[in-house]
């Protein structure tokens, strides 16, 4: 059994990556359970929170994402678009609205936006959140200063993934450093805005690349609010196109061990949907995601649309999650779930 490491004091435990690999180790069942159990004491069992996207700057992006079908070196069949007008902008936003979404991501294809780009930006944010929308943003690197603008106009959450292990970064992306993510993180959190943070699986990564990004999402001080797991989209044209195919039960697995090491965040099954049948979508839910996209598209590629989710739900049992401020006092639960005692078995005890 490994242990898990205590240095945060007075925040909960923080899940060392061996831990994390313990834990993907485990029969699924006994994962399932552990992970469903985790989902009820913090979350309403049935309630899925939807979010509608929209690439509002597409293409010409001058990073070497290895994924990314919008990098400017990879010849994929994206067009470059400047940024949108204003008005399609907010017709896509009212739309999502009346479609049933609750979060509007607006997404830019930037390493990070000039001053000028996040004024028109803040416009946008001011007029989707005036919908009475929740506002997300995905721009790219955030300067000193910028996530408080972002703020001041009415963002809600700033979506910035790892995407990878530190120790896998350089496989994938080389134009920018596992660090220069950490600090924009660390801006944002520090102008008070909610974070979205968190990966891509299927890119050809061993399960201990796999459980080390996991564990890093989990051990931000505090954890993110909402964690995308994306399974690697492969796009024609990227480095990545051939990636060997990943298990879909390694993919629940993965959500399950994101359940339990950050039990409080809402848990996205982001990307790769669309090449996902209902039964393992039902067993992600199962696991303890409770968040998706709605919508014909992500950013350049399809989603199930709003009739395939229609039916999803309906299967399934789910319903869009109600408003925060509609829950129950004791819905989140106000405490970070333990780890089992068979996890903890050796480790020093928490400083709390
Ligand atoms: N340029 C900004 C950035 O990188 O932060 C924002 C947009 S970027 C497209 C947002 C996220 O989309 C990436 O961090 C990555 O996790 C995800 N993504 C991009 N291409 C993907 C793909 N082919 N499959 C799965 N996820 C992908
Ligand atoms: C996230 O983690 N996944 C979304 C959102 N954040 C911005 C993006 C998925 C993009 C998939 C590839 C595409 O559609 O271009
Ligand atoms: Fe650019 Fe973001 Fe795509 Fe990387 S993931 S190439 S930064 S749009």
């Amino acid at each position: 059994m490994q242990s898990i490491e205590y240095r945060r004091p007075g925040s909960g435990p923080v899940w060392t990556p061996d831990a994390i690999l313990d834990l993907y180790g485990q029969p699924l069942n006994d994962l399932l359970l552990r992970a469903q159990t985790v989902h009820r004491l913090h979350h309403p069992a049935n309630a899925v929170q939807q979010s509608s996207l929209l690439s509002i700057k597409t293409g010409a992006c001058p990073e070497d994402c290895a994924y990314c079908p919008q990098s400017s070196r990879h010849a994929t069949a994206v067009e470059a678009e400047p940024l949108m007008a204003r008005e399609d902008v907010l017709a896509a936003a009212r739309a999502a609205r009346d479609a049933g979404a609750q979060r509007f991501c607006m997404g830019a294809a930037w390493r990070s936006p000039t001053e000028r780009q996040l004024d028109d930006v803040i416009e946008l944010v001011r007029a989707v959140k005036a919908m009475g929308l929740e506002t997300c943003a995905t721009l790219g690197m955030l300067k000193p200063g910028q996530p408080e603008r972002l703020k001041a106009a009415g963002l809600d959450y700033y979506n910035h993934n790892l995407d990878t292990a530190r120790s896998h970064y350089h496989e994938i992306i080389t134009t920018r450093r596992y660090e220069d993510r950490l600090d924009t993180l660390a801006r944002v959190r520090g102008a008070g805005l909610k974070v979205c943070c968190g990966g891509i699986v299927g890119m050809g990564e061993s399960r201990r690349i796999r459980a080390a990004l996991i564990a890093e999402l989990a051990s931000l001080a505090p954890p993110p609010e909402s964690v995308p797991i994306n399974q690697l989209v492969k796009v024609p044209g990227t480095p990545l196109a051939d990636a060997p195919a990943l298990d879909p039960i390694e993919f629940v697995r993965t959500i399950a061990v994101a359940r339990i090491a950050m039990p409080k965040a809402v848990v996205r099954l982001s990307a790769g949907r669309e090449t996902m049948d209902d039964s393992t979508q039902a067993l992600c839910f199962m696991a303890g995601a409770n968040s998706v996209f709605r919508g014909e598209r992500l950013l350049t590629t399809p989603n199930p649309g709003p009739d395939a989710d229609a039916r999803l739900f309906e299967r399934l049992g789910l319903h869009p999650m109600p408003d925060a401020a509609a829950l129950p006092e004791s819905t989140p639960a106000a405490s970070q779930a333990a780890p089992s005692r068979a996890h903890t078995a050796g480790a020093p005890a928490p400083h709390a």
